[in-house]
């Protein structure tokens, strides 16, 4: 079909998504567990602008003419990469969804997709969504199952030319492995223990609030969660007395309910997995501020829990704990800082508080991150890219840039008699 009937396609898919915002919303809630405000507010605003967003590079991603020496007239193609496997995680459902479907679709290639085995029911939704947008039979393939058989047969089959994945280090190395069988093109968006660089020059009490929204949004599971704070000798104290105020005050409970911030935990093992890291924590000596443990006895809920004193050689300092735990750590000048805070195997984010533009600027250029927020947190939008530095994967998402993983570019060159310039 025309390129530019792509972005109509698209554009209608996002047309329908508003038409269904409030049941999309609730059916993610339902799956998720996310709060209800969330959904509607964050992430089917973020997914829906994620569709229009690619629906206009639809007609506008064309190659270029080139002037080889000789007489020869040369152009490239951005022809699509073909069959394109994406494997997307349970935090962000709809949203991760349509980072992937988005460039892809935009870009003519064929999609096959298998959604988390937690949270299949929005990508299912979308997809009968896309078929009454009118986009061809098997243009969009979703299948949901499990990793090790579903996601894994995406990952090995030779004729898939691209895989995507976004999910943990670990799987992300299995599938780099599958997929290196058939030198298969592969993006991954993995973990990530992000650290944030508080300075004493900033305003304290908004430190606070983004540094907690850092770290404690969607339950504390994003992949670039602000998991590792360090905080300048001088404000050190005040910032752990009023973050740790701040988490106690954080509301806990039925997703559904407006009045709650945090809901469950995905589910069991994710739970598991948080509440093991919390004891290591205490194991090895960081101070517990709050929290600590389950909210309740029903349900996958857990306090939200800060801690202090952290020092870098703790568990809680270096693994990524996906769950509402903040780490807190004390430094004293800013190149120890940058040392420590580049220390980690990951670099997806980063983030520096201060009122001072130098101060800013150094660190920005300093941290070994793909995405630095400078006096802001979790700030994102369909045109400004996103991946990882180090073992937070490979590759871009969003923008201009997220273009290239669903393009192959072609060079013709053809002989002319004659060239006139
Ligand atoms: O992730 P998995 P899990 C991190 C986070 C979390 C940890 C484990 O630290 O605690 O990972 O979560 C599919 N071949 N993140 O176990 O298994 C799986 O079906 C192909 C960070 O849930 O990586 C799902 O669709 N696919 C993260 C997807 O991979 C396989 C988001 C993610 O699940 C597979 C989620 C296999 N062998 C977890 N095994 C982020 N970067 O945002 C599993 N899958």
């Amino acid at each position: 079909m025309d390129a530019s009937y792509r972005g109509v396609l698209l554009n209608r898919l996002a047309d329908l998504m508003e038409r269904d915002r409030e049941y999309l919303a609730n059916l993610e809630t339902l799956d998720n567990g996310k709060p209800f405000s969330v959904s509607f507010a964050t992430d089917l605003a973020l997914s829906i602008k994620c569709y229009r967003y690619y629906a206009g590079w639809a007609g506008k991603n064309h190659g270029k003419t080139i002037p080889i020496d000789g007489d020869f007239f040369c152009y490239t193609r951005h022809e699509p990469v073909g069959v394109c496997g994406q494997i997307i995680p349970w935090n962000f459902p709809l949203l991760m969804q349509a980072w992937k479907l988005g460039p892809a679709l935009s870009t003519g290639n064929v999609v096959v997709m298998k959604p988390a085995e937690q949270t299949p029911l929005t990508a299912l939704y979308v997809a009968q969504l896309a078929k009454e947008a009118g986009f061809p039979p098997g243009v969009l393939n979703l299948i949901p199952g499990y990793g090790p058989t579903a996601g894994a047969a995406i990952a090995e089959h030779p004729e898939i030319e691209k895989v995507a994945f976004t999910g943990s280090t670990e799987v992300g190395k299995i599938i780099q492995r599958s997929a290196a069988e058939n030198l298969k093109r592969v993006t991954l968006e993995l973990g990530g223990k992000s650290p944030n660089v508080v300075f004493a020059d900033t305003d304290l009490d908004y430190a606070v609030e983004k540094s907690h929204f850092g770290l404690f949004f969607n339950m504390g599971q994003c992949c670039c969660a602000g998991s590792r704070i360090y905080v300048e000798d001088k404000v050190y104290d005040e910032f752990v007395r009023r973050s740790t105020e701040r988490a106690k005050r954080r509301t806990v409970g039925n997703p559904f309910d407006p009045n709650s911030e945090q809901g469950p935990q995905i589910d069991e093992e994710q739970m598991n997995k948080i509440i093991e890291l919390i004891e290591s924590g205490k194991k090895e000596g960081a101070t517990l501020n709050c929290g600590g443990d389950r909210a309740g006895d029903r349900g996958y809920f857990i306090q939200p829990t800060v801690f202090s004193d952290v020092q870098d050689g703790m568990r809680i300092n270096n693994e990524e704990i996906f769950g509402p735990v903040q780490q807190i750590a004390r430094f004293k000048d800013i190149d120890e800082v940058v040392e420590r805070a580049n220390l980690n195997t990951y670099g997806l984010a980063a983030s520096v508080f201060t009122s001072n533009i130098d101060k800013a600027i150094y660190m920005a250029n300093s941290l070994r991150g793909g995405t630095v927020w400078v006096n802001t947190y979790d700030v994102f939008d369909a045109a400004a890219p996103f991946g990882g530095f180090k073992q937070s994967g490979s590759g871009r998402e969003l923008g201009e840039y997220g273009l290239e993983a669903y393009t192959e570019v072609k060079t013709v060159t053809i002989r002319i008699p004659q060239k006139n310039a």
